[in-house]
């Protein structure tokens, strides 16, 4: 049975005991928040953070911090490490969020995703770096309103495949993309759709952090926001995708795996959002560290394993024709 009311709930992400694990506090200049970071392992095995940062006239950029084991003694960039440059790139007047961060081996880079925020809305801009100080900006690669965009590490038929959110009056759905050279994009594909009514992912969907290749398919984990009358809530959910036709939806689950429980949580400048942008995997190939972004304010850590997440979408996900009965 797929139904939520059967399905027990087991903790699939545990959150780790030091959390939140960066805050405002540590920042080494005057911000108001940091929260939603990409993230990456760097060669010597230390962990990269991009983090959203917001500065104290509400406007983001982006700054690096680095940790030997991911948890502590973060190594934080003692100035801004990608600014928005709205003198060459005018979709960036307001800021730039929530970046994804994906390791290409064929270009041995590291393809940077985030949203540029101007008068024209939300969209998703392209960087490439090999060290994150300095980068080559793509610009805009999908235009408003857009945005919760990973770029996969591979090409799949010979092209590059980016999933992204367009926003749309019937519903906000999870996209995919593809081009020959990283500029120009087409053959786009609907992947996943929010649900309707009264479901936890209603109406509104995106990618978390970027898809996670295993031997089964791409493991993704989605935000559902739920619109509540005391604002909205922010919830995790879990679906394979196929791996050589990464439209196609294999498995998702019908409840929630994660959600703001925890006081940091719950409370900040935007109550109940946990939002994860990135992960990285133990040298097992079944750890995860996921990095989330806890209620506007804090950046804050869960470990899950891929096996556990698989076996709980064999156990509760269900197929694309078993999904149309419900929704
Ligand atoms: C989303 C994004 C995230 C943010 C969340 C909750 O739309 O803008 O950056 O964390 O809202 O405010």
């Amino acid at each position: 049975m797929s139904i939520a009311t059967t399905t027990r709930y087991e903790p699939l992400l545990l959150r780790h005991p030091a959390n939140p694990i960066l805050t405002a506090k540590d920042w080494p200049y005057s911000i108001n928040s940091v929260f939603n970071a990409g993230a990456t392992l760097l060669e010597d095995g230390s962990t990269l953070l991009l983090c959203r940062v917001e500065d104290r006239r509400g406007l983001s950029h982006l700054c690096a911090a680095r940790s030997r084991n991911g948890v502590d003694n973060w190594q934080i960039d003692s100035e801004p490490t990608l600014m928005p440059s709205p003198k060459d790139y005018p979709e960036e007047i307001w800021g730039i969020e929530d970046p994804r961060i994906t390791f290409v081996p064929e270009l041995q880079q590291y393809a940077v995703t985030y949203t540029s925020y101007s008068r024209g809305g939300p969209g998703v801009s392209l960087a490439l770096t090999k060290d994150f100080r300095s980068f080559e900006r793509y610009g805009v690669v999908m235009p408003p309103d857009d945005k919760d965009s990973a770029l996969l590490p591979r090409r799949i038929d010979g092209c590059w495949a980016l999933i992204h959110r367009p926003m749309t009056p019937l519903g906000s759905h999870m996209w995919i993309s593809y081009s020959p050279d990283l500029r120009y994009w087409g053959r786009h594909r609907l992947m996943l759709e929010a649900r309707r009514g009264a479901w936890w992912d209603a109406n509104k969907i995106g990618l978390s952090p970027p898809p996670i290749e295993t031997s089964r398919g791409w493991l993704v984990f989605y935000h559902g926001v739920r619109h509540t009358p005391s604002g909205c809530l922010y919830r995790l959910g879990l679906a394979l995708f196929e791996l050589e036709n990464p439209a196609k939806c294999l498995l998702r689950g019908d409840s929630w795996i994660f959600g703001p429980e925890a006081d940091y949580e719950r409370h900040g400048d935007v109550d109940d959002v946990v939002f994860p942008c990135g992960y990285t995997m133990d040298p097992d190939g079944d750890g995860l560290n996921v990095y989330y972004g806890a209620a506007d304010c804090s950046i804050a850590l869960a470990r899950a394993s891929v096996r556990s997440l698989l076996a709980w979408l064999d156990a509760n996900g269900s197929c694309e024709r078993r999904r149309a009965q419900h929704s």
